[in-house]
């Protein structure tokens, strides 16, 4: 199947599972709050993190069926929780996103900050749960678990986002930026890639290199997100542009300019494609495919 044909069949797929995750959960967590997370997570979006899960999954011989995808949609519950909280005027203070007025804007500060926080909290119920439905062994589930808190925590996502503040204005080295978005951006990817492999009980070398690819299409993706925000079209991003030079954000094109990032981005998706091929995936097609895809995308 081609590639674009395959996002949208599991994207329809994936927002099916995620309406039920966020409308069928007797924990639920109250109207006014279930309305403004439910307004986040449908407004759209990709659904990248949880298509590489599922696509790493089957990658590494994950049995048919769609037992997979509650887990998976685990992590866009978690990558939702992130965009409400970076649009917050407290971070970037933004007004779109996927096309809607923020959730902050939409429904105030501090229901949106909440909306949040139970959209986290929703994302690691789901996924220990899914993680017992798929007869994943006690030890297996905990490193589920574990792998996905520590990518999104101090050491992963929120680590990335702190020194990412902390560099607003300044003039950043080579490390730093590295750090902010493998960090910020790439820790959530990369997990999204060993999660599936996880789950469908791949051995330690199938891990290593699905890893080394989130790594690679992670910083790829980065770095065409920053030249999305100076070539990029508003409708199509469903968000602002220019935003990060407003702001003197630390990014590839302003470090590397834009031919040299577009090239280090295609280098990046070689890397990327080259583990997969080392690492004898069973079927690794269509996680190459999407490598690709990154590079070309306009949202
Ligand atoms: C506690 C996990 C946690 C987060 C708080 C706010 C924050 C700390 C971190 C921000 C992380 C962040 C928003 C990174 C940006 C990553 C990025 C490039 C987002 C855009 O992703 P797309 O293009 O968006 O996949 P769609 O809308 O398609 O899903």
């Amino acid at each position: 199947m081609d590639v674009k044909a395959y996002l949208k069949e599991e994207k329809k797929k994936i927002d099916r599972y995620l309406d039920r995750i966020l409308f069928s959960d007797p924990a639920c967590r109250g109207r006014a709050l279930l309305e403004a997370m439910a307004y986040s997570v449908k407004a759209g979006g990709k659904r990248l993190r949880p298509i590489l899960a599922v696509t790493s999954y089957r990658a590494c011989g994950g049995p048919g069926g769609e037992d997979i995808y509650p887990a998976a949609c685990a992590l866009e519950l978690i990558h939702t929780y992130t965009l409400i909280h970076d649009d917050l005027p407290v971070m970037d203070n933004d007004d779109y996103r996927r096309g809607l007025p923020t959730c902050h804007r939409k429904f105030g500060v501090r229901r949106a900050t909440l909306a949040g926080v139970g959209l986290l909290l929703a994302a690691f119920e789901t996924l220990g749960r899914s993680a017992e439905s798929l007869g994943l062994s006690p030890d297996a589930r905990k490193k589920v678990i574990s792998s996905v808190a520590a990518a999104t925590g101090g050491g992963g996502v929120v680590g990335g986002q702190v020194v990412d503040l902390e560099s607003e204005g300044k003039e950043v080295s080579e490390e730093t930026l590295n750090y902010i978005h493998s960090h910020k951006t790439g820790a959530l990817i990369r997990v999204s890639c060993t999660l599936g492999g996880r789950l469908a009980r791949a051995h330690e070398k199938k891990l290593a290199a699905l890893d080394a690819y989130g790594g690679g299409i992670g910083l790829a993706f980065q770095i065409v997100d920053d030249l999305l925000d100076i070539e990029g079209d508003f409708k199509e991003l469903g968000k602002g542009v220019g935003a990060d030079q407003a702001r003197g954000k630390a990014t590839f094109p302003g470090r590397y300019g834009i031919e040299q990032s577009k090239r280090l981005a295609f280098a990046a998706v070689e890397r990327a494609k080259a583990e997969l091929a080392r690492a004898d995936i069973d079927s690794w097609e269509m996680l190459a495919e999407i490598a690709d895809f990154i590079l070309t995308r306009k949202s």
